[in-house]
């Protein structure tokens, strides 16, 4: 991008770069309407030197006004702003898409970007959708030994992600809406000072995934009301101090039927006996041949796709986790590494397949999947659950109270 004269505009402004006299403007400076101060420049050196830091700007007043993003259509267009989610970010429908539906859900349409104020320190997708670090990482391929300031974090973070989720469950009823949900856990993560990891990350739309009965994993919240008899999940990831925390739950909504609650418990159990063999010198492929055994000897079946994952100062990286049996997970668990397990388990076919919006992935036959997950910690002499229940957790899970 070149930058343009200033024609048209009196007063005068100085270089953002060296401080003399500025004759040129930053033409997107210009066309998202953001002060001249700041963006002006005397040349186009100065300009083009400018750039790797100058260009954050457009990217905070996008996050800001996502409604006034070049190319979306305008809020109030259809149904004050709310669309179908059509394909990462690409374009958006007032219709139904065609699609071969394999169970009883519907996409509802979207409401707008929730904005992050500007004191929240932003992962590197915040702002065009794209993560740069992570997919060019050496923690791709090697797993990473955390130092115990990089621990302490990692706790700080996955306590805030539970209490994140914890605020989740206690609204979770008939007739709220998944968008309303995702209203809950954007401000209570920006009320605690993080930002929700997965708002714009790859381009999805919200704040946390919620992913209903056949919906396996990566559902997004919308203005569908929840339905007594449903299930959901609900992911919640946040960003805080440099760390990224993973979690997730399924909820029963009002009365579930026995069938669904023998999924949600058996999968909660399949992360269960996962983590309980979580320590130094346990392969990773192993992970799977525990979840596997369990989910089948319910008669369940355990999704391929999706996997468990490292987690860190990146939102996934090495290693990589299958929940099945037989996979070919490499290496084998160290003390100081941090990852997620996550099983999905359907109650029906293995196979998953993918709404027309590039996230949702169902199962194929249409019958109910259920999910848990938490951040890990490998120790000396075991595992440390960072995402663990807390006293003040919600009593949701109906296996695990008391009385
Ligand atoms: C965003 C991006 C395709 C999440 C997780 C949200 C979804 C589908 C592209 C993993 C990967 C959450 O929470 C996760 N794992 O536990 N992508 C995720 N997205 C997204
Ligand atoms: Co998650
Ligand atoms: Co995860």
């Amino acid at each position: 991008m070149a930058a343009g004269s200033d024609a048209g505009e009196s007063g005068s402004f100085s270089c953002a770069k060296c401080g003399k006299q500025a004759h040129l403007q930053c033409p997107k400076c210009v066309e998202l309407k953001l002060p001249r101060e700041g963006a002006a420049f005397c040349s186009q050196e100065c300009f083009k030197a400018s750039w790797s830091t100058h260009k954050s700007v457009h990217l905070k007043a996008k996050v800001s006004h996502p409604g006034d993003n070049p190319g979306e259509p305008k809020a109030g267009s259809t149904k004050d702003g709310w669309l179908y989610c059509l394909r990462k970010g690409q374009s958006r429908t007032p219709k139904l898409p065609h699609f071969d539906w394999t169970g009883s859900l519907r996409p509802y349409p979207i409401s707008k970007q929730r904005l992050v104020p500007g004191h929240i320190d932003l992962p590197d997708w915040a702002i065009d959708g794209i993560p740069k670090i992570e997919p060019n990482s050496d923690l791709q391929h090697h797993v990473e030994i955390k130092t115990p300031e990089q621990i302490e974090r990692m706790r700080e973070t996955c306590r805030l992600s539970r209490e994140v989720l914890d605020a989740a469950a206690r609204v979770i009823r008939p007739g709220i809406t998944t968008d309303e949900i995702d209203a809950v856990v954007h401000e209570a993560t920006i009320a605690a000072g993080g930002y929700p990891s997965p708002l714009n990350y790859h381009f999805f739309p919200k704040s946390c995934c919620t992913s209903v009965n056949e919906v396996i994993c990566h559902g997004i919240p919308d203005a569908r009301k929840l339905e007594d008899g449903d299930i959901v999940n609900v992911d919640i990831s946040v960003y805080y101090k440099g760390v990224h925390g993973d979690l997730n739950e399924t909820f029963f909504v009002g009365n579930v039927d026995e069938a669904s609650r023998r999924l949600v418990q058996c999968t909660y159990e399949c992360l269960e006996k996962a983590i309980a063999i979580v320590k130094p010198g346990v392969r990773f492929r192993e992970v799977g041949e525990v979840i596997n055994r369990h989910a089948s000897m319910s008669g369940f079946s355990v999704v391929k796709s999706y996997c468990g994952h490292g987690i860190g100062e990146l939102f996934h990286c090495a290693p990589n986790i299958p929940h099945y049996s037989r996979n070919k997970a490499v290496g084998v668990m160290k003390a100081g590494q941090t990852f997620t397990i996550e099983p999905m388990i359907n109650s029906g076919v293995w196979r998953d397949r993918m709404w027309p919006d590039g996230w949702t992935a169902v199962t194929a036959d249409g019958k109910r999947s259920a999910q848990f997950e938490h951040t890990l910690l490998v120790t000396e002499t075991g595992v440390e659950v960072l995402t663990a229940r807390l006293p003040s957790s919600p009593d949701v899970l109906p296996w695990l109270s008391s009385s």
